[in-house]
């Protein structure tokens, strides 16, 4: 059974030993994300700040953040056995988002307890953080689902895009190029309309799951977060736009994006997912005609920054498995995909069966092909069967052994991330695209070498490791030799 809540979520957590209730008080501004950064690198629980400075009476008091910040807890959130490892984790989002499950829209909705419209949304009743010391604001809505949709299809998507608090009722929002938001905004735009927006903060967390991961154009996101829970979403009209969000969300905004560029803001600098701040540029403004909250609201966010936060393991999961959907549909002999955590899948890692010449150009060229790259690999390193792609040691045994730097690393010049800091301030084209260059490297033993039979018959010098019939021996006898470990 899923989680309908986010109040069930915490309390699951709490069963399981993964929750602290930070009673002390905390400054929101940069003491919490000190605090959740120091329990992030402890790979400790998630939190729930209970006590935040000038926030004893707002509408709002509590935050909670870290929620998805180790693999166990992602294990948790699909509802799988805690030990379950991230690369089987990656396995079993591949199945299940290729059975999507429909929403169900229903009346009961806790998310409408209060409403609060017009002059009265004053976004400071929430306990925002100011995350990092050079960020230029307080960042709402850090961990969430932000709903926009299609005017002509009716498509509803749900992406993750955040937002700095500009007044009480303004924000602006970062959105890249390409992304599902960016196409609504300029089909709205096209008409001479603005873009109307809610935002669903704190809930089952498939919703911020799936809206961060790389879910294919035209695909409901509601039908992926039911596919993942094994449980439809429970839906609810917004109050004063066109939209849904689900009916036990702890608080949900309801606006428009204003689509008159000349009433962007400045928004940044902000510590982005690269692990470097991302720098300022002018935003598109969101402006807050209604907010709706459960009594007693919990809000969610959480700390970007430095790989490994709780959004690159909770998006190596996710991004691996969409890459993986993604090249299997392309072409054959896909053994495994690994979007590196600690290079916020900047690196991403492929493993083929090496079973014809071009297949690791075909890797590179689907990635680079397909918006997915929005997301991941800028470097793609290609691997035999033989490496453990989700072992770094033994991918920079490859990258040591396997790779000729005269053929195997090649360049692909075009675009990168807009907020990929190789590229100068003075050389950037503007917030939305930076000019780049991507690598391939191809670690794997290349096919066109010829067999020899110094190689028993092979292309390369085999690997030194003691052979299967050996270790399946000393495997069988392991408790006879006395040696504890
Ligand atoms: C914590 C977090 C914050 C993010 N913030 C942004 C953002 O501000 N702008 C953006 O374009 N993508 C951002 N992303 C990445 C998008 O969520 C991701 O590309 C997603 O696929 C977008 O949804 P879409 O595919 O429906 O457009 C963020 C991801 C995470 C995990
Ligand atoms: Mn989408």
């Amino acid at each position: 059974m899923a989680v309908k809540d986010l109040r069930e979520w915490i309390s699951l957590l709490e069963e399981e030993g993964e929750l602290a209730r930070v009673k002390t008080e905390v400054n929101w501004d940069l003491e919490i994300g000190g605090v959740l950064r120091e329990t992030m690198e402890r790979q400790g629980p998630a939190l729930l700040f209970e006590n935040i400075k000038d926030h004893k009476d707002t509408a709002c008091i509590k935050l909670f953040c870290g929620s998805l910040a180790t693999f166990p807890r992602v294990t948790l959130m699909m509802g799988l056995p805690k030990d379950t490892p991230y690369k089987d984790l990656i396995q079993v989002w591949r199945e299940r988002v290729k059975k999507p499950i429909k929403p169900a829209v229903v009346d009961a909705a806790p998310c409408k307890e209060n409403i609060v419209k017009g002059d009265d949304v004053d976004l400071f009743q929430f306990p925002t953080p100011h995350w990092l010391k050079f960020d230029g604001g307080r960042y709402i809505s850090t961990f969430h689902g932000v709903i926009t949709k299609d005017p002509d299809t009716g498509w509803e998507n749900v992406g993750m895009y955040r937002q700095v608090i500009h007044d009480k009722s303004t924000t602006s929002m970062a959105v890249a190029q390409g992304q599902h938001i960016w196409m609504h905004w300029r089909k709205y735009r096209a008409k001479g309309q603005n873009l109307p927006l809610a935002v669903a903060i704190g809930w089952d967390q498939t919703l911020p799951a799936v809206a961060a991961a790389p879910i294919p154009e035209g695909v409901d996101e509601w039908d992926i977060m039911g596919a993942l829970r094994q449980e439809p979403v429970e839906l609810v009209k917004c109050e004063t736009v066109d939209l849904r969000v689900p009916a036990s969300a702890e608080i949900v905004l309801e606006g428009e994006v204003i689509t008159d560029k000349e009433t962007f803001k400045n928004d940044g600098p902000f510590g982005e997912f690269t692990g470097h701040y991302g720098l300022p540029s002018m935003r598109p403004v969101y402006k807050v005609n209604c907010i709706t909250f459960r009594n007693d609201p919990i809000l969610q966010g959480t700390l970007e920054g430095l790989p490994s936060t709780e959004d690159h393991r909770l998006c190596s999961v996710s991004h691996s498995a969409m890459v993986w959907n993604l090249l299997e549909e392309k072409m054959i002999g896909i053994t495994g995909v690994n979007c590196d955590p600690s290079t916020a899948y900047t690196n991403t890692i492929v493993q083929i069966d090496n079973s014809y010449y071009g297949q690791v150009q075909q890797v590179a060229a689907n990635i680079w092909g397909s918006k997915i790259t929005l997301d991941v690999g800028k470097n793609i390193i290609v691997c035999d069967q033989d490496v453990d792609i989700w072992d770094l040691n033994r991918v920079f045994w490859a990258l040591a052994y396997r790779v000729d730097p005269t053929r195997d690393l090649i360049q692909y010049p075009g675009w990168i991330h807009a907020l990929d800091p190789i590229v100068h301030i003075k050389d950037r084209l503007g917030p939305g695209g930076n000019k780049g260059t991507r690598l391939l490297i191809d670690a794997t033993k290349s096919i066109d070498r010829p067999r020899a039979d110094e190689y028993g018959g092979g292309r390369f010098a085999l690997v030194a490791y003691p052979d299967d019939d050996t270790m399946n021996m000393v495997r069988r006898k392991w408790d006879k030799y006395g040696i504890k470990v």
